[in-house]
């Protein structure tokens, strides 16, 4: 495989999951400085406060990254550094850290692609009523324009939200992310309107200001194939993708959401409170997408339930959920499967689905471009006298690039690829027990960096742009 010249081979990260300084120079708390301090909610009560300590150390991060030869560097912005409240005083600290972030990567070629929102929402909002009040959009619109004022002269990508589906699902239907409600399907559906509303505002702001870059926003693609051929499993994977797949891409790829869902949605009283100038402006917004982002760890196989099951298990271990569990609206579960092959955490390893899944994206969305932005493997890396054997990293990562590289040899528009992640973070759910990071951090020795094996690998990768 050889990538051309301008795709960019990247790597990322998320404010919460390695910055740490959750109250350092003036930054407020946020929904997770206050769900990951209620016991039981994270595996032995871990959480971000110090996290990796990226805010301390992000030049020596940097500099690392820059060494390994990454292009780019996605990383998120914590609204919560900017504006403490979520609305109101500015912080004038937390611009200047990632001023100084968006420099230190510059200073080395690294395009910075930023994330205005992955998840670590200011306490005061979530505290009046988070993405189910429209006054959070209101405040993140304001949030987005004064980063597009302040980083967009240097920013040129800029992702609006990382993700709905997970932290609506896991907020509001698995209880497993704040605000840590089970089964509400009307709040969840709810959240992802809400959502899409704001990043429409957003979008429309960010093309006033002609700053003549790129925005877009991430979106989870765990595409859904049935188990087997017979009717009741490829009706199942029908349904799961309308729900998964569809009422996340369609109102921003598309502009309205999917029909079938809607249908249903208000059948059951589930649709979300939306009002026509809110649909219009989603409508309106459509075309202004650069890109979308792809976030792909996985598939989904399922089977369509025959009896309904009332009980819902989360595990910790699991962040995505027990297997087994049903859908929302007991139409389908997810399964897993003998003849697959797994990650300790018991998420499919499949590259082969993930070629599907992009041809998937090109028949329903055509030539919108892509930037796989997070693909990797979570793991217990071994450690051999002292270094950092992530083989089964290496041979994910590569089996993954094959995996883009083939679709876009299909005529799949994928302009990046960005391993998650860089360094080595905190797990939202399963702490630093799981890893995923180039870059080792020795918890046991000061945060200490350790370049780890596929460190080496993919600098080789990168010069090499594929080829070896
Ligand atoms: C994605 C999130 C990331 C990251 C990743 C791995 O859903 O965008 O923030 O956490 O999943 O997930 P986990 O840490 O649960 O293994």
């Amino acid at each position: 495989m050889k990538f051309e010249n301008d795709f960019l081979f990247g790597a990322a990260s998320a404010s919460y999951q390695v910055e740490g300084a959750w109250d350092q120079d003036g930054k407020g708390p946020t929904n997770w400085d206050e769900f990951t301090k209620i016991p039981g909610k994270t595996f032995e009560g871990t959480n971000g406060d110090i996290a990796v300590d990226h805010y301390n150390r992000y030049k020596e991060d940097v500099r690392l990254m820059a060494e390994m030869g990454l292009e780019s560097y996605r990383f998120s912005i914590s609204w919560a550094r900017i504006f403490p409240n979520g609305t109101g005083e500015v912080n004038q600290k937390g611009i200047d850290f990632y001023n100084n972030l968006i420099d230190e990567c510059l200073k080395y070629g690294i395009v910075p692609f930023v994330t205005l929102y992955h998840w670590d929402l200011p306490l005061s909002l979530e505290k009046k009523g988070a993405w189910l009040n429209k006054d959070t959009v209101d405040a993140y619109v304001d949030y987005a324009v004064l980063c597009f004022k302040e980083f967009g002269d240097r920013v040129k990508n800029f992702i609006t939200f990382n993700e709905t589906v997970v932290f609506a699902a896991l907020g509001y239907l698995a209880g497993a992310h704040p605000p840590g409600i089970e089964n509400d399907a009307k709040k969840y559906f709810q959240v992802t309107h809400n959502v899409f509303y704001a990043h429409a505002r957003a979008l429309i702001e960010y093309k006033k200001l002609n700053q003549y870059g790129e925005i877009g926003l991430s979106h989870v693609f765990s595409p859904a194939f049935g188990i087997d051929d017979s009717e009741a499993n490829t009706f199942a994977a029908m349904h799961a993708n309308q729900y998964q797949f569809h009422w996340f891409f369609d109102p921003i790829l598309r502009g309205h959401y999917p029909e079938y869902v809607v249908k249903q949605l208000e059948e059951k009283g589930l649709a979300p409170d939306w009002t026509t100038e809110e649909l219009a402006l989603i409508e309106q917004a459509a075309p202004l997408n650069d890109f979308m982002g792809l976030n792909y760890y996985q598939p989904q196989r399922v089977e369509k339930i025959e009896e309904a099951v009332e009980k819902r298990e989360n595990t910790l271990e699991n962040s995505t959920g027990a297997p087994g569990n049903p859908s929302f609206d007991n139409v389908y579960r997810t399964v897993l499967m003998e003849d697959k092959r797994y990650t300790k955490w018991n998420w499919e390893i499949s590259p082969e689905a993930f070629v599907d899944g992009l041809e998937m994206i090109k028949e329903n969305y055509g030539q919108i471009k892509l930037y796989i932005t997070e693909n990797g493997l979570g793991d217990e890396d071994p450690i051999i006298e002292g270094a950092v054997c992530d083989i089964p990293r290496i041979n994910f990562i590569n089996d993954h690039l094959v995996a883009v590289k083939e679709a876009i040899d299909r005529g799949v528009h994928i302009k990046g690829y960005y391993a998650w992640s860089a360094i080595d973070l905190l797990s939202w759910l399963n702490g630093y027990k799981k890893q995923y990071g180039f870059i080792y951090v020795d918890h046991k020795n000061g945060l200490e960096r350790k370049k780890k094996a596929s460190f080496h690998w993919f600098k080789e990768v990168i010069a090499t742009r594929g080829e070896n």
